[in-house]
């Protein structure tokens, strides 16, 4: 097979739409630069879902089981789906993502592809079928359901020989038709190396850039879940952030052209990682990051963390740096031996859902006069009051020629805030590079924070909650016209 390079696996992802050089006059703007699509849109809208990991790793207390366990030792005691997918809930969780094979190889639900499954374990006579039961809870609660469909097999025979991209395809297959509709695919780049291998007991490497046929089996997967984002390390839909705890760059664009480790093409399992974090400003995909992290030190369920269960502070502070800097939020939180989330995995999970339900309830902003030093067209369908209205798609805007304009918010009596948000309306792609808000004090303008990407949302967090009147935002970097959807004021629950 011939090396493919960075290009010809990028090539393969979704359309790219770039803008039109045009300019418009009174109408909309013209989008600029990669633009994002319907099922990344509406991926974007959920901001933060949940990782379940839960495979035969939970009853042998690894993290990466060898791909020789005994399927029969799969055996939950208490499994209540309900119970899990009603605490993700709880935490402000939008979707649910299972591991339903990971490297150990053992499946989730009874396939036909291996014996290696849950159809050979203890737990209900081998009738059950984890996968099933997960996504018909989730849809049952309102959530939804994804996939993670380890690359990486450890237990297979076939792994690193052709028929086991076969095999995987078939897997894929069974999880994108039986279950119902899916949300996302999960593509882990951890590949290779050593494991069972149906009793070879050896170490297999792969060639990660021509292995998996990625173009192909991505092509699979939108042929059967066309409304599903594709996550692997390059994407093509969502990227992963470049590490797992969960934070996004201070800066981050959702437009992304990775490269490989080397500086040479780019593949899943061999991306330079540090530079994830950022993107790419004017990138040619549009590939926003997703930032997964667990709410405990390991993946999967092990007794010995139970006392190491991340607080609901921890998880805020993790909001902030994933779904404040654009990006969404993956929080794992692993079943255990009674297929069960454990209780204070579930409180912590509950008051941090608490405590952006309620910091977030109030748009302090709303009520105040706006003032924009320019309005498309002046026409008020552009106007700052779109600001306000806690919509995603409409916006301020300016004329074309006006890229630096400034907003000024006027509360008739003091303010006491300590966080913002700013969002653009990313159907019209990236467009502000910086921005700065000032707070009037004692008679003038003083700085009060500056930065950079906003992207679907930005949020920051002020070390002192400021008391004031007064507010300007600042557009200080912009290619084009901005389109900005919300500016909002909040308190810190
Ligand atoms: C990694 C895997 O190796 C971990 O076990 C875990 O599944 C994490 C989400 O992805 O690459």
């Amino acid at each position: 097979m011939n090396r493919m390079t960075r290009r010809s696996l990028l090539m393969a992802a979704p359309a790219v739409a770039f803008a039109a050089k045009r300019t418009s006059v009174g109408g909309a703007p013209s989008p600029y630069g990669a633009l994002p699509s319907a099922r990344q849109l509406a991926w974007s809208r959920m901001e933060s879902y949940s990782f379940v990991h839960f495979s035969v790793n939970t009853f042998t207390d690894k993290e990466w089981g060898y791909g020789d366990e005994d399927p029969s030792i799969f055996n939950p005691t208490a499994f209540d789906p309900d119970q899990i997918v009603a605490s993700l809930k709880a935490g402000g969780m939008k979707g649910v993502i299972l591991t339903c094979k990971h490297h150990d190889g053992f499946c989730l639900w009874p396939t036909r592809t291996t014996e290696h499954c849950i159809r050979n374990s203890r737990w209900r006579n081998g009738k059950g079928d984890v996968v099933r039961d997960l996504s018909r809870a989730a849809h049952r609660h309102g959530l939804k359901f994804g996939v993670y469909l380890s690359p990486w097999d450890r237990s297979s025979p076939y792994y690193g020989k052709p028929e086991y991209i076969e095999l995987y395809r078939q897997q894929l297959t069974e999880l994108l038709t039986r279950y119902g509709p899916v949300f996302e695919v999960w593509f882990d780049g951890a590949n290779g190396g050593d494991g069972y291998y149906g009793g070879a007991r050896e170490k297999r490497l792969i060639d990660k850039h021509t292995y998996y046929d990625w173009p192909g089996t991505w092509a699979l997967a939108k042929k059967l879940q066309s409304d599903a984002v594709i996550f692997s390390d390059i994407g093509p839909d969502v990227r992963w952030v470049g590490n797992e705890k969960g934070h996004a760059g201070e800066t981050c664009w959702q437009t992304y052209d990775p490269v490989g480790e080397n500086g040479g093409p780019a593949a899943p399992g061999d991306v330079r990682a540090k530079d994830s974090m950022a993107g790419t400003r004017n990138g040619s995909h549009w590939m926003p990051p997703e930032c997964d992290v667990s709410i405990r030190p390991g993946w999967f369920w092990h007794e010995k963390e139970n006392d190491k269960v991340k607080t609901p502070r921890d998880l805020l502070d993790l909001y902030y740096k994933s779904v404040g800097r654009g990006a969404s939020f993956l929080l794992n939180v692993p079943p255990d031996r009674r297929g069960l989330l454990c209780d204070t995995d579930v409180a912590s999970l509950k008051q941090f859902g608490e405590l952006v339900a309620n910091t977030f309830a109030k748009n302090l902003a709303a009520g105040a006069k706006l003032e924009a030093s320019n309005v498309r067209g002046g026409n008020s369908a552009y106007g700052p009051q779109n600001l306000m209205d806690g919509r995603r798609d409409t916006y301020w805007a300016t004329d074309d020629a006006v890229k630096n304009p400034e907003l000024t918010l006027e509360f008739g009596r003091p303010v006491s805030f300590n966080l913002i948000r700013l969002c653009e309306d990313t159907r019209l792609g990236q467009r502000i590079g910086a921005f700065a808000i000032d707070v009037w004090k004692d008679g003038d303008w003083s700085p009060l924070t500056q930065g950079t990407s906003i992207g679907t949302c930005r949020l920051i967090r002020l070390d002192n909650a400021i008391n004031s009147g007064k507010l300007r935002l600042r557009i200080t970097g912009s290619p084009v016209c901005p389109a900005l959807a919300e500016f909002g004021l909040f308190v810190e629950a």
